[in-house]
């Protein structure tokens, strides 16, 4: 069993995991060279022999007990018709959103225009060690409708917010669609989800258990029942996430790094947690590195814990720090 799984199912403390979001990335030379040839991103997205070659890159290169395949949460938009581009310096721009369109989609196309995401998945599964998780994720729905309906923003939101019935029709359809692209993933060899809510401190404390804590909770639920070990991260809900765990009952959940870990400690009960640093101090010294990680390690020394941050690396990381930054944490 992999050491994510040892610490994820049977809440082991004396073994240590160590892996980061968006490892496979921007920040990796050997990344960026594909990506410039490669323009079009979801295209490279669906390459399966490059997306399987960026997924391994950080495997290769670090010390880490898991590979999170590369792809994104915008692909399953982009596969219910919504066209995504990504525009460099801007980011994603999805066209218009017609509730006709979407609801017209049918589970077989689905699984059928996502096939490359899986084939990427099988051909990094035989390469990666026996002992490494193989992470694959989805973007929660809330998450996915700030990109969707194009309201990334306080005023803009509550536009949707305001025809709430429409709103959870199409919340209950991406769920159906969420949970199917989890089943396939974890049927082409991934053993380990991440539910991305990125977006969810977007929500007021009266929205967050309609549109954030109950469709999280359906899809962990579902992965539940399949047995399959989820991590969910409600990235900017502060001390909601309290409720967020009593209600979701996720197997782990990601804290992001505007949590206290020692709040985060003696509040968060019955779940192991993840990361919370604060993914900038890779740009600062090593000593100030180092002491950041300690603080983390330290804290949750007799508790099940997974090492990583709380956020994404950004893309002015330089390797060599995230290669002393995992030997510290190895050695410490
Ligand atoms: O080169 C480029 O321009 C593309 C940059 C890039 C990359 C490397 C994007 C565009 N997506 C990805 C890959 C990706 N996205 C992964 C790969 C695996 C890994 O972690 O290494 C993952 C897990 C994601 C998930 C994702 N996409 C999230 C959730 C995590 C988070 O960071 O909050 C979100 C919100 C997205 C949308 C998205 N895709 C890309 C960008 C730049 C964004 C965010 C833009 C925004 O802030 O709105």
């Amino acid at each position: 069993m992999s050491t994510l799984k040892k610490i994820l199912l049977e809440k082991q403390i004396d073994c240590k995991s160590i892996w980061f979001m968006r490892q496979a990335g921007r920040y990796l030379p050997e990344f960026r060279k594909i990506r410039s040839q490669n323009k079009n991103f979801i295209k490279l997205c669906f390459n399966s022999n490059l997306s399987s070659e960026i997924s391994l890159q950080p495997i290769n290169r670090f010390d880490l007990d898991s590979a999170i395949i590369f792809s994104d949460i915008l692909l399953v938009p982009y596969v219910l018709g919504q066209d995504v581009k990504f525009v460099k310096d801007v980011g994603p721009i999805v066209n218009k959103f017609e509730l006709d369109k979407f609801l017209s989609n049918d589970i077989e196309e689905f699984s059928r225009k996502m096939d490359p995401v899986y084939r990427a998945i099988e051909k990094t599964r035989k390469k990666l060690n026996k002992n490494k998780s193989l992470i694959s994720f989805i973007g929660a729905p809330w998450t996915l409708l700030t990109y969707m309906l194009g309201k990334k923003n306080k005023d803009g939101k509550k536009d949707f917010l305001k025809d709430k019935k429409k709103t959870n029709l199409i919340i209950k359809d991406l769920i159906k669609y969420l949970c199917l692209h989890i089943k396939n993933q974890i049927n082409s060899g991934s053993d380990v989800v991440q539910i991305f809510d990125s977006w969810a401190g977007l929500l007021d404390k009266n929205d967050l258990h309609e549109f954030c804590f109950k469709p999280n909770y359906e899809i962990v639920k579902f992965c539940k029942k399949n047995k399959i070990p989820v991590i969910c991260f409600p990235r900017g809900i502060g001390s909601e996430y309290l409720n967020f765990n009593k209600e979701v009952q996720p197997d782990a959940l990601n804290i992001d790094y505007e949590i206290d870990p020692k709040w985060a400690r003696e509040n968060l009960k019955n779940v192991v947690l993840q990361g919370g640093m604060h993914p900038q101090f890779l740009l600062k010294s090593e000593e100030k590195i180092y002491t950041e990680a300690k603080k983390y390690l330290d804290i949750f020394k007799d508790v099940p814990y997974i090492f990583n941050l709380g956020h994404g690396l950004v893309p002015e990381t330089n390797p060599e720090k995230l290669k002393k930054l995992i030997e510290f944490v190895r050695q410490y």
